[in-house]
């Protein structure tokens, strides 16, 4: 009887839900597009020190105004210009996206730059290729990157040029991004990761890739629950605008009209541990000299346990300072990983927290992360 109570309360309550869930105003829906929203904060300078202090520490986005109109990419970089160069560099090929509607599983095609300037108003083609060497001079480093040992951490720039009505999927970075908008307007829907862990964590439902299957036109509340507890910033970023997205925060991106950005991937845990900068970095402006011809970087050639190493720091950083947070953190890698390397990494997971456990108390404390180049040979650089 009151087992037969309790079930049909159950059930009442499972079907409201549900019927709940259809009626939301977002279900079905593009993406974000129900709110509730939140506002971008905005600025219009961003020396280096503010910038790691203020937001890429305490992990907030920020949308930096008018960052990069004073580019020479900026103002050069029409279809002529763009013709004229590339076709003094024919062997050089960019990777090409074959539809505007982003399917991680679609094709991609190499072409010269020329050739896809020749056609992509009249087509599905994305470019989405790292600056192309010949190109760098007109490109310069942003100015939150650009002080003391911040242009050390930047590992990858990547330009995305389309005739615009692209749609990408919703996705997480393995990186910290600043997305600069060259030409067009790029929409964006944004959600904290760290304010909306659970949802955000159900949402992303392609672990290995780190993007969700939903259909970003049409959100199925009923199969994404969680999506009624989400707080979106939704907003257009102009050109001349960057935006910091931190790593892991959830995002969804649009373009209208010829549509070029760049995107500079970095990561901070290469200068962590040494990221006092000096006061210099609390007003350094804009060098224009500072373009990315004239320094090499890229993504550290790591083995396994190098990158592994990279990813504790992050989840450190992140706040992660038990072994217990290690372990439930690693489950959610685990999956790509063999048997071997699944048993190699909990091996080593428990090595490194003791080494770093400088106490042996079973918490790490700020100075112990801080220390950690002195105490133990652990040099990300
Ligand atoms: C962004 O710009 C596009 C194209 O002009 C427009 O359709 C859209 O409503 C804008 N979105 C926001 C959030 O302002
Ligand atoms: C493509 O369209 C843009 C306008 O959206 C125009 O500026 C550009 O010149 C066109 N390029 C070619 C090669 O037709
Ligand atoms: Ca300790």
């Amino acid at each position: 009887m009151l087992l037969d109570y309790f079930l049909i309360f159950f059930i009442h309550l499972i079907g409201n839900q549900c019927s709940e869930l259809r009626d939301h105003p977002g279900h079905m829906k593009p993406f974000g597009s129900s709110g509730p929203f939140l506002e971008i904060e905005k600025v219009t300078d961003l020396p280096t020190k503010t910038f790691f202090s203020n937001y890429v520490k305490t992990k907030r986005a920020v949308l930096m105004q008018n960052f990069v109109n004073q580019f020479p990419a900026f103002s050069k970089w029409n279809d002529q210009y763009l013709t004229d160069v590339s076709s003094k560099h024919p062997d050089y090929k960019v990777s090409l996206e074959t539809i505007k509607k982003e399917s991680r599983d679609q094709d991609t095609i190499n072409l010269p730059l020329h050739d896809f300037l020749f056609i992509y108003n009249s087509s599905e083609l994305y470019m989405v290729n790292e600056v192309p060497p010949y190109l760098k001079e007109d490109v310069v480093l942003p100015q939150p990157l650009q002080c003391a040992q911040a242009p050390s951490v930047l590992e990858e720039t990547i330009v995305w040029f389309s005739s615009g009505g692209t749609s990408s999927v919703t996705h997480t970075d393995d990186y910290e991004n600043i997305l600069c908008a060259f030409d067009g307007i790029k929409e964006i829907i944004l959600v904290d990761y760290f304010k909306h862990k659970k949802a955000a964590d159900m949402i992303i439902d392609e672990h290995k890739g780190a993007y969700s299957t939903m259909d970003v036109d049409k959100v199925d509340y009923e199969k994404f629950p969680l999506l009624k507890d989400l707080e979106y910033y939704h907003f257009n970023l102009s050109a001349g605008d960057c935006l910091y997205i931190p790593y892991k925060w959830v995002h969804q991106v649009r373009s209208y009209g010829r549509n070029l950005a760049i995107n500079f991937w970095f990561n901070f845990e290469r200068i962590f541990g040494n990221a006092e900068f000096s006061d210099e970095c609390s007003y350094n402006k804009l060098d224009l000299s500072k373009t990315l011809d004239t320094f090499t970087y890229g993504p550290v050639q790591n083995d396994f346990f190098d990158n592994f190493k990279i990813f504790i720091m992050r989840q450190v950083n992140l706040g992660n300072r038990k072994i217990d947070d290690w372990i439930s953190l690693i489950l959610g890698v685990e999956r790509e990983l063999s048997d071997e390397k699944r048993e190699q990494s909990h091996d080593m997971l428990q090595e490194m927290f003791s080494l770093m456990d400088f106490d042996g108390n079973g918490v790490l404390s700020d100075d112990e992360v801080i220390d950690l180049n002195e105490n133990v040979n652990f040099n990300l650089n």
